[in-house]
């Protein structure tokens, strides 16, 4: 019939009070802004990321179509990304709220109260080229086996932030949303009729709670080009307790057996999790053929 009953993810404008931005996000699982970035942000992150994907660089994962480019490590790339993004007040306060985590504990006699603020634990494109079919909708949580039981909003450890660098439209490949899926239980499948479609112009963003179910839209043009900026961040808490690619050289490593190599952080845990330019990391120090990327 051609209607959907899925309400749209509701908008703000940039500069929105918080409490309203967050009190959508905790309810519906996703909220757009409009005009996070200006147009003239947009143009200065598109010229530092474009000698990347003119490169050419596909991620060979089943994940992405294969008409769908990604350019990965922006932290390393674009520093105006850095700025405009990462640094961008609504973002910083959104991912605080998100996944500060602060547990009190008992060290000997005194009761101590920590906080572990938030790490950047991803930031890519996702270009989708004309042709390119639908991913599977997903739960971005995964990667930390994050299980969802008690049907609270804020059941997650990660939270991402998708940010246009040009048009999205439905018929090039907008982000499907799920709206209210991040409270579900983790049997329940969902299905495309339960979609909405996350449309912007280049600068707007839709953030989108970790246990939320969303995709790539597929790109049904024959010549429009769909670019975003995934930005993901987690919990600080999701990491090894010492940093051990500070402590041993990636030349010493290379040295010892695969097993020590995979315990020092060198093999990524399926799914999706310390991956290097999508690669499983020790493909960067083992001589031989590592088709095997045990990335999912
Ligand atoms: O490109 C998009 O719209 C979403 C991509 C995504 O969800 C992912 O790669 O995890
Ligand atoms: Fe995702």
């Amino acid at each position: 019939m051609g209607l959907t009953a899925v309400s749209p993810i509701e908008s703000f404008a940039n500069g929105t009070p918080m409490e309203k931005v967050l009190e959508a996000l905790y309810r519906d699982g996703a909220v757009r802004i409009k005009g996070l970035l200006s147009p003239a942000e947009i143009d200065e992150i598109n010229a530092e990321i474009k000698p990347y994907f003119d490169a050419d660089f596909n991620s060979g994962l089943d994940v992405f179509a294969k008409q769908t480019k990604t350019v990965c490590g922006l932290a390393g790339k674009s520093p105006a990304a850095v700025r405009h993004i990462l640094q961008h007040p609504t973002v910083k306060a959104a991912v605080n709220d998100v996944l500060t985590v602060t547990t009190q504990s008992w060290w000997g006699d005194a009761r101590n109260s920590c906080t572990s603020p938030p790490l950047l634990s991803s930031f890519f494109t996702v270009r989708v080229g004309p042709g390119s079919a639908r991913q599977g909708l997903h739960r971005d949580d995964q990667d930390h086996h994050a299980t969802h039981t008690h049907g609270d909003p804020r059941e997650t450890t990660k939270l991402g932030c998708i940010v246009a660098t040009s048009k999205t439209t439905r018929a090039n490949g907008a982000t499907e949303v799920v709206p209210g899926s991040h409270v579900w239980d983790d049997e329940r499948k969902p299905k495309i009729e339960e979609c909405t479609y996350a449309e912007m112009d280049a600068g707007d963003c839709v953030f989108i709670m970790g246990n939320c179910y969303h995709a790539a839209g597929s790109n049904t043009t024959t010549d429009e080009f769909r670019s975003v900026i995934v930005t993901l961040f987690c919990k600080g808490v999701c990491r090894a307790e010492e940093n051990q690619f500070l402590a041993v050289s990636k030349e010493q490593v290379a040295k010892y057996d695969h097993d020590v190599q995979d315990l020092l952080g060198w093999k990524a845990s399926a799914p999706f999790c310390g991956w290097s330019d999508f690669r499983n990391p020790y493909d960067l120090i083992r001589a031989e053929d590592t088709t095997q990327r045990d990335l999912f």
